[in-house]
């Protein structure tokens, strides 16, 4: 306490930590020791953004002293308004009311919602929270709508599931670089340095994307391809380099298994059949194939526009079975990678937030992991619950017979980033009781029964992974306002009032790190051997890293893949159509991604002064030729509606995106909240719902100066 307070005359303090938003998790240099007088400067030292920011990063310090930060907790009073309350008796709500409601219903009867904005402290230590203090089996988080297709793709193929298996500098190294689904110019911005470098060494760029984002604009080739038909272009790009004789078959054989069916299953993927599903023109297939091949090292990356669909998995494993047949894994600036989004998405999926998982990527449901993990945390296997239900199958059982009544979320806006939102607010309202821990009053916390203020990233010192897999440091550089506590302090006195309190107690959050690390020895994401001394020093360790005199492994796959037999496997994988296709009803796709001034549900970007001014709103793109046939322009309204909802958005009228197709971003809650028409079909294996793929329709247009709503004939 007394070290952060200002001195008179002390020169400004600098503090090297990370931003708070997404997994670049660029470095950050804070001047200045109060939220008041500090100043964020890009850390030249950094070797991933070396410097840069996004307009994110740099205006990331108005969220400390901001005016709507929650500095007291609040309790539900029986007028129905937010009270404030003191800690003492909020905790007291929150340990009373989820002991009467496992007494009802048993312990399964509440449930924990995480998230891969928490530090790896925090989403330890909330994972063991669920299964100690209240042994629910109902723990999931958000990263399940974010890089969980990504992980089922990356465990079923190769193992393990680290999302780049390289350092970013590794793009720069790639002669070819296909980047499917992702829009990183303005969800990675400080990444481009690494096209840049990309391109002067000769490289060339190819996106798929059905939007000209800015990121396609800046390709060589932009494959502009119908939503939801990623997994036909893998096979049918597959089926080219087969049929061109572009395969490595010494690769295959000795790094491999499993090719066989999946060259019989592309065999019925050719040119023309994909041409039609995916609506990219066979001589650009066939382009894309040739400069993979031939422009080698060559890289593919993927982002969520394949991953969040109901096959989602699926169509990653295609990209991926086209890397394996390419022989492009394990050679520096050459392979397969996907794109992480949350600032820890890497290592919040990674140490027990997900309903089937423990530490360390350690299974719920394994025997030997359980023995393992319940050993470091001093209880009975038998004790640990097992597997629970995926996030949007939890939030959508609250208050229903068998599902959970009383509900904590920690760090998601779960009332904005859900899919079929509408419902998900339903479901919400229906808990016996709801606690939110946050820094801000979002949507989901307006509508919870006790809300608990907690400290943001400038003022807590933690770890996070990065989407390279290496772990860095979050470093304190002020102190947190009077009335705030921790997520982990919270946590530990929850767990008191639940009678766990000497397993929650630690000093400090490097405390809980040195816990962690041990219940990760010898699982698949070993972090035994980091610690934040030698992050210190070494600018951030790679995971795995089993012992101190470990390197650790900035590089995946150089000699073996993650299966006992070290090698990679193919799956064989069938194009299909999403949970709703457009259909006369509703002919139009739907589908959904960012800003660069938003960050997912809004909840801080909207209230920082400079990026809700420049995307006051979200705005619905529309090709110029739907809307000369729908008799709207930009500035326009128009009411879009699914089978779900209506929403109407203001329209912005660009030839960027196809003529078929919908846009919008899903930053906004309330009347304007994208996520109202989406569509809740889950991925089989990774539960991740349909966010880029909506059958829709226009039912109103409206222009800027009239009111009434105006139905087209
Ligand atoms: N500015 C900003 N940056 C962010 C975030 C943010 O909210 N704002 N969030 C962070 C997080 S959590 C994440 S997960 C990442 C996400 O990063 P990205 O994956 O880059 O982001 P999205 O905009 O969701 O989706 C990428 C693209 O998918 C396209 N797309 C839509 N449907 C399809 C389809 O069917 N197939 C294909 N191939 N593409 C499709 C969209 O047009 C979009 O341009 O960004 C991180 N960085
Ligand atoms: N339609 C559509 N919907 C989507 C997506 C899409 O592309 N389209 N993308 C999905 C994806 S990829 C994601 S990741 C989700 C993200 O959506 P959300 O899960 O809502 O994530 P955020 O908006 O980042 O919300 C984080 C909340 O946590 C708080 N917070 C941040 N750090 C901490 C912390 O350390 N402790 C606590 N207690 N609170 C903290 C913030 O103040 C904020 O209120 O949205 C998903 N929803
Ligand atoms: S790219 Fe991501 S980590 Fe870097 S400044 Fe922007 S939001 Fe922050
Ligand atoms: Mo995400």
């Amino acid at each position: 306490m007394l070290l952060s307070l200002p001195q008179i005359d002390a020169p400004p303090r600098s503090t090297r930590t990370h931003c708070p938003y997404c997994a670049f998790q660029c470095g950050t240099l804070l001047n200045g020791s109060t939220a008041a007088s500090m100043q964020i400067e890009g850390d030249a030292e950094f070797p991933v953004n070396a410097g840069r920011l996004c307009v994110k990063g740099w205006s990331a310090g108005e969220l400390l002293g901001h005016p709507d930060r929650l500095l007291t907790p609040l309790i539900r009073g029986s007028f129905g308004d937010l009270l404030p309350a003191s800690w003492p008796a909020a905790l007291d709500r929150i340990a009373e009311a989820f002991r009467r409601i496992q007494a009802e219903y048993g312990l399964d009867g509440v449930g924990l919602f995480g998230s891969g904005a928490l530090t790896n402290e925090k989403a330890y230590l909330l994972g063991k929270f669920a299964r100690v203090a209240l042994r629910t089996p109902h723990m999931d988080y958000n990263g399940r709508y974010c890089m969980s297709s990504a992980a089922g793709a990356g465990n079923k193929a190769f193992g393990i599931d680290r999302g780049l298996p390289f350092p970013v500098s590794d793009i720069a190294l790639s002669r070819t670089l296909l980047v499917i689904g992702s829009n990183p110019f303005e969800t990675l911005p400080p990444i481009g340095q690494w096209f840049d470098k990309q391109r002067e060494n000769g490289g060339r760029l190819i996106v798929a994307d059905p939007r000209r984002t800015p990121t396609a604009r800046a390709a060589d080739l932009h494959l502009q391809l119908t939503p939801g038909s990623d997994l036909a272009l893998a096979n049918g790009l597959l089926h080219i380099a087969i049929e061109e004789k572009f395969i490595n078959a010494d690769f295959i054989r000795e790094r491999t298994n499993g090719f066989d069916a999946v060259r019989r299953t592309v065999l019925q993927y050719y040119p023309a059949r994909v041409e039609q599903l995916t609506g990219v023109p066979e001589s650009t297939l066939r382009q894309t194939v040739r400069w993979l091949a031939e422009g080698t090292p060559s890289m593919i990356l993927t982002g969520r526009g394949p991953e969040q669909q109901s096959k989602g998995v699926d169509g990653v494993l295609g990209f991926i079975n086209l890397a394996l047949a390419l022989g492009l894994i394990g050679k520096p600036g050459s392979g397969f990678g996907t794109l992480t989004g949350q600032g820890n998405g890497q290592g919040g999926r990674e140490h027990g937030q997900k309903a089937d998982q423990l530490p360390g990527y350690r299974l719920i449901e394994v025997d030997a992991h359980r023995e393992h993990v319940a050993r470091v945390w001093g209880v009975d296997p038998a004790s640990l619950p097992r597997k629970g239900r995926s996030a949007y199958e939890l939030l959508d059982s609250c208050g229903r017979d068998g599902g959970v009544r009383g509900l904590m979320v920690m760090g998601s806006n779960v009332a904005v980033a859900s899919p079929n939102s509408g419902s998900v607010i339903e479901r919400l309202k229906a808990l016996d009781f709801l606690a939110v821990c946050d820094s801000f009053a979002n949507e989901t916390a307006e509508l919870a029964d006790v809300v608990l203020p907690v400290t943001q990233w400038a003022e807590e010192d933690g770890t996070m992974t990065n989407l390279e897999g290496r772990v860095i440091r979050r470093r304190k550089a002020v102190a947190a306002p009077c009335g705030v506590k921790s997520d982990l302090e919270i946590l530990h006195q929850l767990a008191e009032r639940l009678g766990h309190g000497d397993k929650f107690a630690f000093a400090s959050p490097e405390a809980v790190f040195e816990e962690f690390r041990l219940a990760t020895a010898g699982g698949t994401a070993d972090y035994a051997g980091i610690s934040y001394d030698r992050i210190d020093r070494e600018d951030g360790v790679f995971w795995p890293c089993p012992s101190e005199d470990h390197p650790g492994t900035p590089r995946l796959f150089a000699e073996r893949f993650h299966h006992a037999d070290g090698k990679a496997k193919f799956h064989a994988v069938q194009h299909r159509p999403a949970g709703e296709e457009p259909s006369a009803e509703f002919p139009l796709y739907f589908t959904t991604g960012r800003y660069q001034e938003h960050y997912n549900s809004g909840a801080q970007t909207r209230r920082v002064s400079k990026l809700a001014g420049a995307k006051p709103i979200p705005r619905l793109q529309i090709h110029p030729e739907l809307a000369a046939r729908l008799g709207v322009e930009s500035d326009w309204f128009v009411t879009v509606e699914s089978r779900r909802a209506k929403v109407e958005f203001t329209v912005e009228v660009t030839a960027g995106i196809r003529p078929d197709t919908l846009f919008a971003p899903f930053h906004w809650g309330g009347r304007h909240a994208a996520n109202l028409l989406t569509n809740a079909a889950l991925d089989p294996t990774s539960r991740m719902p349909e966010f880029k793929l909506a059958a829709v329709r226009v039912i109103g247009v409206r222009a800027p100066e009239f009111n009434a709503a105006e139905a087209i004939a």
